[in-house]
């Protein structure tokens, strides 16, 4: 019998591209938000999948790209480290055409190649790719020129297609070693980050234009009495601007109450119970500009 294998599988990519809808997939469960706008990822997730004979350790990263303010360096950076201390990256493009992926790919490829570990390509949103499997031979044509990658797989994550060809490219390049987490564990961040995350999700999606880059949320008390009590949550929006304050409460506080109403109904979901969710809206003024500010809204160098 061979070996059991355990390791860490940097999930790495352009924002936007579908880093997160892959993990939650390979998991199937969600542990990482999702949105249409780029740059949703802002912390390191490790997502675990146990099967027998083997352990994969996912690090979901935020997508790479160039920085400017405090905010995106830190998150640049914690794609960066990802990618040092990961056994495989496992890089996530999307399915454009051969031009495009030279053109915009070249910093992520350098990125990634610079960690020198075995890297998978998964070609994700082969669904919009209109004119089927054909289409994508001069993309991955493109790509087998462009790296050595370990292997070269095409994906629907949002559908699941091709989704289960990832998983044993992985496993034989992983290392041998034993299960470092318990078999029923989804992902070391405990349930408080990711109601905060699912807050974060809902207000993104409910908000446009700068809004969804100036909002952190912060988790105030998270209490768990025994059942049938419902689970107590309240957590502060940090917005920059007295604006934008106006604009994440809305008219008579109707954005506030549609951004909570529907994370408390994914997280009753989760976490199979009744949810009691308050949400406050506070100006942290220019929070994403300095460490100072990231610190404030509880992003610090530990998370
Ligand atoms: N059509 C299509 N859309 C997809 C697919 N996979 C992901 N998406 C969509 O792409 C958008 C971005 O997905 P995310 O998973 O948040 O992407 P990400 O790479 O994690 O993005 P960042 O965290 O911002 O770096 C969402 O609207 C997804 O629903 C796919 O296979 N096909
Ligand atoms: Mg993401």
């Amino acid at each position: 019998m061979s070996e059991h294998r355990c390791g860490v599988i940097a999930i790495a990519g352009r924002p936007n591209v579908g880093k997160s809808t892959l993990l939650n997939r390979i998991l199937g469960s969600k542990v990482a938000i999702v949105t249409p706008k780029p740059q949703t990822t802002r912390d390191r997730i490790l997502g675990v999948r146990t099967d027998p004979g083997v352990q994969y350790l996912f690090h979901d990263t935020p997508g790479l790209h160039r920085p400017h303010k405090a905010l995106n360096r830190r998150m640049v950076a914690e794609a960066e480290a990802a990618l040092a201390d990961a056994d495989v990256v496992l890089m996530v493009s999307d399915a454009a055409t051969p031009a495009e992926a030279a053109r915009i790919e070249g910093p992520v490829l350098a990125a990634v190649a610079g960690a020198g570990r075995p890297v998978v390509l998964a070609v994700n949103k082969i669904d919009l790719v209109r004119k089927g499997m054909a289409a994508m031979l001069p993309l991955i044509d493109h790509w087998s020129r462009a790296h050595p990658f370990a292997a070269i797989v095409p994906v629907c994550a949002l559908s699941g297609d091709g989704v289960d060809r990832v998983l044993p490219e992985l496993r034989r390049l992983l290392p041998e070693g034993p299960a470092l987490y318990p078999e029923d564990e989804l992902s070391d961040r405990p349930m408080r980050f990711i109601a905060a995350e699912v807050v974060r999700e809902k207000l993104m999606m409910a908000t446009a234009q700068e809004i969804p880059y100036s909002t952190a949320v912060t988790i105030d008390e998270f209490a768990e009495p025994e059942p049938p009590r419902a689970v107590r949550i309240s957590a502060t929006i940090h917005v920059e601007r007295e604006s934008q304050k106006r604009i994440v409460v809305g008219r008579g506080g109707a954005v506030l109450r549609a951004v909570g109403t529907e994370a408390r109904q994914e997280l009753e979901a989760m976490l199979e119970r009744k949810v009691m969710l308050k949400l406050f809206v506070k100006v942290s003024d220019a929070w994403t500009t300095t460490d100072e500010g990231l610190r404030r809204v509880g992003i610090s160098d530990e998370s």
